[in-house]
């Protein structure tokens, strides 16, 4: 038996791997070691979690204090100051308006923390008439049944179908290669696209309709950046409607746009940001639901002795977590990090576009420091050309990710102009050998 088959791996082509696995066992800064002793630069920042960087020291020291000082405290019915302090934190960071914060363990707990949200506040100011739930088609908000459902990417959904949420519905995607291949930054066309929102509106009635949930910039069916205008067009439908308007920040939270979230980059302020990833730079596993004020008090009014919103997890808001997150948002604060990333764009923007000569490129998508370049699918095999291009940057010391045929890009927010030319390179020469 391969030592390797017990682990059942998460999005992984389990055979492929076991066959010839690419094993990581150490992470410093920019840079995985893999267990025949390459090098390798993480041009994905781990799975778009770790902005700063592995194993940075101010965080490493945190979680190792915390560990030894409060392992794990009961959270329901008790607390610990750190989580407290965190949130308090956040809702400072936050957008005007956003002064409650569920901590959660993942970017999918926080997706389905917050449709839940929204179906109890309809409820609880009696308009529990609001149950649907509406969704973008390629959106994806993880993979628990509720982030499932309103999630858009086929084929996460096919073999679940029977078991979808019922009274779901998707609005069009933003994507168009024929209307604005190789923008950079924002397409100047597809405002229009919100509109997509008012046919369900009619069909359904607004009066059904509890909430929207849409990536401000979709992360993992390849980097859709909103056209100018949509997202506020989107804010304005539903607030014409009385719709709860949910950002999945899980990717563009904590300066992967360039800002705290991609509601200030953009303007626009929902209801519900959810977020994960980047908030404890990926060391500990955790998410946070932040709310608007009105959402809270809706669900504080019921008699003083009941739980008002029965849901939780047992490791929300847990010690490690707490404690790797508050040193996170300290090294953003102290080294000026979201500012950075912001200043490092036009240079990523700039090689990433040098790419659009290169074999097989249909497409360059990029905003903050997301890119996304989507290649020609090979004839017959959907996914195998991106899978590799993926394999052989690995090769040559580069990680990127493939989702695909778009290869994804999520470099360092703080790094160099050398390592983004150095992953571009890579990606150009896999490229050129790539049939
Ligand atoms: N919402 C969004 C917007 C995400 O990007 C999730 C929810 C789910 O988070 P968890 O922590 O439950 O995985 C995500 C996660 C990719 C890729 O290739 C992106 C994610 C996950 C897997 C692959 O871009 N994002
Ligand atoms: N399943 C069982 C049997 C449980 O007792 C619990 C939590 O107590 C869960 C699932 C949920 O686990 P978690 O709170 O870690 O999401």
């Amino acid at each position: 038996m391969n030592p390797l088959d017990a682990y059942w791996m998460p999005f992984t082509m389990n055979r492929a791997f076991k066959q010839a696995p690419r094993m990581i066992t150490r992470a410093r800064g920019h840079y995985y070691t893999t267990d025949d002793g390459r090098e390798l630069l993480d041009g994905f920042s781990g799975l778009w979690t770790s902005g700063l960087g592995h194993c940075h020291p101010k965080i490493v020291d945190a979680v190792q204090a915390q560990v030894a000082e409060l392992d794990y405290g009961m959270g329901f019915q008790m607390g610990h100051p750190k989580v407290f302090e965190l949130a308090t934190r956040l809702t400072d960071m936050a957008p005007e308006g956003f002064t409650r914060c569920f901590f959660t363990n993942s970017g999918s707990e926080s997706a389905d923390t917050a449709l839940k949200l929204a179906l109890a506040y309809h409820r609880a100011r009696g308009e529990g008439h609001r149950t649907r739930l509406i969704g973008r088609e390629r959106g994806y908000h993880g993979v628990n049944f509720g982030g499932m459902s309103v999630g858009g990417i086929p084929g996460n959904r096919k073999v679940f179908s029977a078991a979808l949420l019922p009274g779901v519905d998707h609005i069009r995607h933003t994507h168009s290669l024929a209307d604005m291949a190789f923008t950079r930054g924002q397409p100047s066309w597809g405002v229009h696209l919100a509109d997509d929102l008012e046919r369900l509106c009619a069909l359904h009635d607004a009066s059904n309709i509890a909430a929207l949930i849409v990536e401000p910039v979709a992360g993992s069916t390849g980097i859709l950046v909103p056209p100018i205008g949509y997202l506020q067009r989107l804010r304005d439908i539903c607030d014409r409607h009385g719709i709860l308007l949910i950002f999945d920040e899980v990717i563009t939270a904590f300066g992967r746009v360039g800002a705290p979230f991609a509601a200030e980059r953009f303007g626009v302020t929902p209801d519900i940001i959810t977020t994960a990833k980047g908030l404890t730079n990926g060391v500990v596993p955790m998410g946070a639901v932040l709310v608007r004020e009105a959402i809270y008090q809706a669900l504080m009014q019921g008699p003083a002795q009941t739980i008002e919103f029965l849901h939780g997890y047992t490791y929300s808001g847990h010690p490690l977590a707490a404690a790797a997150a508050l040193a996170t948002l300290d090294v953003y604060a102290e080294e000026n990090t979201f500012a950075t990333a912001r200043t490092l764009e036009p240079v990523f923007e700039e090689a990433i576009h040098a790419l659009r000569d290169a074999p097989h490129v249909v497409d360059i998508r990029n905003i903050g420091l997301m890119g996304g370049i989507e290649l020609a699918p090979r004839e017959g095999a959907p996914g195998a050309r991106g899978y590799e291009v993926f394999l052989k940057c690995f090769e040559a010391g580069v990680v990127v990710r493939n989702g695909g045929d778009t290869l994804q890009l999520s470099p360092f927010l703080n790094s160099t102009p050398d390592e983004l030319s150095h992953i571009f390179t890579t990606v150009r020469q896999a490229l050129a050998t790539t049939a």
